[in-house]
């Protein structure tokens, strides 16, 4: 049978791009041959079972939110672009070289002075967020540049000196919880121009003792965003890479602690903090140091087989990358909704959680093509969401069609290359205890044929089921097929082994 590829399948590339990181943190582990004593390993159990923990790993779609300072310039200022330039977006305060305007760090730490972001509304955010299906929402609470976005009482550097005075934070949380989704703080340990940030290790006594000074600071304020905003379910860490914080391996494993004891439930990425050798994410032994992975940063894993039964998030942006507002995205090869979908059921097919990025500018206003993004993929999910929530790694073998994920006896096929004879092929081990008995149609309700197809290749493991979808439906989208499975004796026939 000849198939034809309605759709490109954006997996092959993926695992292409996966494969370049094999042999890092985020690639296929090598385990250890020898065990090492390590005192500062992981402190959460391997694979935690607990309600907070069930809940996040059935989320299935997430929004990332990253909102400051930054979103003012949106990767210009006066007219040049820092696109050429190495800074961009929310990296754009260390934008340097000929380039970068004149006294441009000076400009860009007295930014807070103007930030009054005119149409910012908590509640329209989180009910758009509602509308696209997220059930989590992980938003910028201070990233490398050091601006808080709520009131800390341990720095002069947030909001409150800002025109908007309000706890930006606070109506996030408060907005976002309303509706059901729940909030994890991102929280970014780096921070540029507070003078205690060391940004290499502390060698020196005075260094060290700078650098206590800022570990101290750090633990405060995460102290009192747990306290302000005890509704929140999680940090989302970052800028851990840095060499003052390696090197600060037992505070971290304190700290890490202390959260957990205040904050029954927290879950924490493997982002956190590293071992006493240095090694972030896994310790030398390879253990996970933290609830999930969090190496997946635009980036999938290429196979069940590098995840190991861990949980893990993909955090993307829409745009190549740039995570804050960027004013042009002219040029540009921007994530189209169907790319997103692609990703998205990717994720959910190897039991990982999906998180797309929103960068809104500075009145607080989401990008047009992210509203766009929004609507449609709301749209798609309110159809076909059973296929993402709760639905995780199926077992089965890949299918050129599209991806499985499992619900309890509810095998979905998302189909993205829909076959030119319409009907979608899905193989079985002739071993396996479930097959497929039924199908369903998720776009319309309809029932669909499902015929046994024993297609006698010689030395095959597998059995068919083809079901058929009916010429009259037609999508611009990928669809969802459902199908319950259960066990049935199938008569396979037996045919003479051919000689060879
Ligand atoms: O440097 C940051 C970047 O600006 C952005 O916040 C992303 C989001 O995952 N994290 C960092 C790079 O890993």
């Amino acid at each position: 049978m000849t198939i034809f590829l309605k759709k490109s399948f954006l997996a092959i590339t993926l695992m292409i791009l996966a494969s370049s990181v094999n042999g890092q943190w985020t690639g296929p582990k090598t385990k250890p041959t020898a065990l090492k004593e390590i005192k500062y390993g992981p402190i959460s159990p391997a694979h935690r079972t607990d309600v907070d923990m069930v809940t996040f790993r059935n989320y299935g779609l997430g929004q990332f939110i990253h909102w400051g300072l930054y979103a003012i310039p949106g990767n210009e200022w006066e007219g040049v672009s820092a696109r050429g330039g190495a800074a961009a977006s929310e990296w754009i305060r260390s934008w340097g070289g000929t380039t970068a305007p004149k006294d441009w760090v000076k400009t860009y730490d007295n930014l807070y002075k103007e930030f009054n972001p005119k149409d910012f509304d908590a509640k329209r955010w989180a009910k758009q967020a509602k509308n696209m299906g997220a059930k989590y929402v992980i938003f910028t609470t201070k990233h490398h540049d050091g601006f808080a976005m709520w009131p800390t009482q341990y720095s002069n550097y947030n909001i409150s000196k800002t025109p908007y005075k309000k706890d930006i934070v606070k109506e996030v949380v408060d907005a976002y919880t309303a509706e059901g989704i729940d909030v994890y703080l991102y929280f970014s340990i780096l921070e540029w121009n507070n003078p205690d940030y060391m940004g290499k290790e502390p060698k020196t006594p005075k260094e060290k003792k700078k650098f206590n000074r800022f570990l101290q600071y750090t633990r405060n304020q995460l102290l009192e965003l747990m306290q302000n905003y005890p509704q929140m379910k999680g940090f989302w860490f970052d800028g851990t890479w840095d060499q003052s914080w390696i090197k600060s391996y037992e505070f971290t494993y304190n700290l890490e602690k202390e959260l957990r004891e205040k904050h029954p439930g927290i879950i924490i990425g493997s982002r956190f903090r590293n071992d006493e050798y240095g090694k972030r994410h896994f310790d030398a032994n390879g253990r996970m140091l933290g609830d999930y992975e969090q190496g997946w940063e635009r980036k999938l894993p290429a196979d069940i087989s590098w995840l190991e039964g861990r949980d893990w998030d993909c955090v993307m942006t829409i745009p190549p990358n740039g995570w804050g507002y960027m004013k042009d995205w002219s040029g540009l090869y921007t994530k189209t909704t169907d790319d997103i979908l692609d990703m998205l059921l990717y994720s959910a097919s190897l039991s990982g959680n999906f998180v797309l990025n929103f960068g809104p500018d500075g009145q607080g206003n989401m990008h047009p093509e992210e509203d766009k993004i929004a609507k449609e993929l709301g749209e798609w999910m309110k159809v076909n969401g059973e296929a993402v929530y709760g639905a995780h790694h199926a077992g089965m073998t890949n299918s050129k069609l599209g991806y499985f994920t499992k619900k309890e006896d509810n095998l979905y096929l998302t189909v993205f290359n829909r076959p030119i004879n319409n009907s979608v092929r899905v193989s079985v081990p002739k071993i396996a205890s479930e097959v497929p008995l039924t199908a369903t149609l998720l776009a319309n309700g309809q029932s669909l044929a499902v015929k046994h197809a024993d297609i006698g290749l010689d030395l095959d493991k597998n059995t068919y089921y083809d079901v058929l979808i009916p010429n009259i439906f037609q999508t611009d989208r990928a669809f969802v097929i459902k199908m319950k499975v259960g066990s049935q004796v199938v008569k396979v026939e037996k045919l003479m082994d051919a000689k060879m």
